[in-house]
């Protein structure tokens, strides 16, 4: 069997399943949204990370249909934990490059959040610079998404191709700093000016900001420093699945 028949054979049997990494407000110690993060239980392996399929489903096109679970699931669930009776988060999910350029994507997003009943504003897509590289593409179709009501986090933001003009231009609501960044800002002066300049810049634009891949006190004490009031990383949680998720999530009123 083949990796792009045995991805193909997943997808039918059911075999993907969503973990969730819960987002800190810094100030308050609130859970304020999850990321959700794809993962292969496979039936002899065991849980696949994505780095070891999602570069294969990339290339097959198969990514698409994968993606489609993904925002389906993760709408799905975030409804779920409404109706259980938790507080409303919002829900992060990672897009591809190939989903983002599909001409039916707003189509289908305002499909699945009419079938899951999820409001809007509690879904976020995460894109990378590298999908904002068609300025005129990217500007119709966020613009369609910002309409829907929907949430955009530029995802890794700092490593890729950046034009601070654009980023005023797309409507970006969020930036999350790229962890390889957070590692190194206790050792690495240049990492942590880059990552002061990063939320400088973020306020002055009037966007959220969010660091990732916070392991540490240290980290986290900087980052406090200065005012990145959002973080998500192994310090405060690792990505778990949604029932030991759940008994963590506040109750609604
Ligand atoms: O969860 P983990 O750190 O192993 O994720 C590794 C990479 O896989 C990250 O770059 C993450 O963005 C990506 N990834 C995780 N879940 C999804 C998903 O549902 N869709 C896409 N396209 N990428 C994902
Ligand atoms: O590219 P993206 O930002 O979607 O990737 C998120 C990845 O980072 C996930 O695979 C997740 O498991 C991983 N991750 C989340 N928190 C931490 C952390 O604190 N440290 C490290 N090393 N990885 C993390
Ligand atoms: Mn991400
Ligand atoms: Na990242």
């Amino acid at each position: 069997l083949t990796l792009e028949n045995s991805i193909r054979r997943a997808l039918h049997h059911n075999e993907f399943i969503l973990y969730y990494q819960p987002q800190i407000d810094v100030e308050t110690g609130e859970m304020i949204g999850v990321e959700a993060l794809l993962r292969w239980n496979h039936p002899t392996l065991g849980l696949v990370p994505p780095g070891k399929f999602i570069p294969i489903a990339e290339e097959t096109g198969l990514i698409v249909a994968i993606g489609e679970w993904v925002l389906r699931t993760a709408c799905k669930q975030n409804q779920a934990w409404i109706d259980a009776g938790y507080k409303p988060i919002k829900i992060s999910v990672n897009l591809s490059t190939r989903q983002f350029l599909k001409r039916d994507l707003v189509d289908n997003l305002q499909q699945i959040l009419q079938e899951t009943g999820l409001e809007p504003r509690l879904l976020e897509l995460e894109i990378t610079e590298s999908m904002t590289m068609d300025v005129d593409f990217a500007i119709e179709v966020l613009g369609e998404l910002k309409k829907l009501g929907i949430g955009i986090c530029i995802d890794d933001f700092g490593t890729g191709y950046s034009n601070l003009y654009y980023m005023k231009l797309f409507s970006i609501d969020r930036l999350k700093i790229d962890q390889s960044f957070v590692r190194d800002i206790m050792t690495d002066s240049i990492d942590a000016d880059i990552v002061a300049t990063i939320v400088a810049m973020a306020y002055n634009l009037g966007i959220d900001v969010i660091a990732e891949g916070v392991e540490t006190e240290d980290q986290l004490n900087y980052l406090k420093r200065l005012r990145c009031r959002e973080v998500q990383g192994y310090y405060y949680y690792r990505p778990m699945p949604a029932d030991e998720l759940a008994p963590m999530l506040g109750s609604n009123g």
